[in-house]
Parts: structure tokens; C-alpha cells; sequence
């Protein structure tokens, strides 16, 4: 083997490390949302999201997320806690919850996400990319 060619097998493990490395939590929900793999989430892509979020939660699948389910399928509640304590609503909840009324709807979560997006598309143009992608996403 000559040196050019020790070379070129070194920059392409370079180059497959590089397009391969290990992924950030932010960058695996990224991947998880752009579900057309374009680099980029729409807005029809973050709606989709929100419904499959609203699934996740709405434990009972009676089409409303009261508090505590979306406590049980966040895992809020310490496991040595009493089964029906009391559990600071946390400011996550709160963004969904536009009316407080203390059950979110598919409505009222898939808004907390459109509103979540228009803050996170910078250049407003209507995709969010990696870049914009920050911290607590969509
Ligand atoms: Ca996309
Ligand atoms: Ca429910
Ligand atoms: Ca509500």
C-alpha cells in the first residue's frame, strides 16, 4: 500500500465519521420531526408532530390530555411518591394549556407547537433548520 493511498482510506473514514457522528439529543428529535428527510421542518411537518405527541400522551385516547395523564406519560411524579399527589404543573404543560382549564386539546397543543415554530423560524421562512433548531425545539 503506498502513502497516497493510506491517505485516501484515512480521509474517507474521516469523511464517513463526519457524516455519521454521534447524535445530540436535539439532532435525533430533528430527525424524528423532519419526517421527509429534506433538512428542514415545515410547519405541516411540526403539526404532525404535535399529533403524534398528543397521542403519546392522551393516555385513555378520549381525545383530551387531563394533567395527570400527561404527568404519567412524562413520568412526573417521583416513584416514591403517593399515586395521586399533587405535582407542580410544570411550564410545559402550562404553554399547552392556552385556557388552563387543566386538559390540553389536540387544538391547544398542536398551537403551543405553530407558536413554538414562528419563534424558532428566524428568516420566517416557514422552515426551520438545524441551525434554528434550539433548545426546547418543537
Ligand atoms: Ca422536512
Ligand atoms: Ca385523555
Ligand atoms: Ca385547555
Amino acid at each position: 500500500m503506498n502513502r497516497l493511498s493510506l491517505a485516501m482510506i484515512l480521509a474517507s473514514a474521516l469523511t464517513v465519521a463526519a457524516a455519521h457522528p454521534a447524535l445530540s439529543y436535539e439532532e435525533s428529535r430533528f430527525l424524528g420531526i423532519d419526517r421527509n428527510a429534506d433538512g428542514s421542518i415545515s410547519i405541516v411537518e411540526t403539526e404532525a408532530y404535535r399529533e403524534r405527541l398528543f397521542k403519546e400522551y392522551d393516555l385513555n385516547s378520549d381525545g383530551k390530555v387531563e394533567y395527570e395523564e400527561y404527568v404519567q406519560a412524562e413520568g412526573l411524579r417521583s416513584v416514591t411518591a403517593p399515586a395521586h399527589s399533587e405535582v407542580p404543573v410544570p411550564d410545559e404543560y402550562r404553554e399547552m394549556d392556552a385556557n388552563g382549564d387543566t386538559i390540553v386539546t389536540l387544538d391547544e397543543i398542536k398551537a403551543a407547537g405553530v407558536s413554538r415554530f414562528n419563534k424558532l423560524d428566524k428568516n420566517a421562512d416557514g422552515k426551520i433548520t438545524k441551525e434554528e433548531f434550539v433548545s426546547p425545539g418543537l
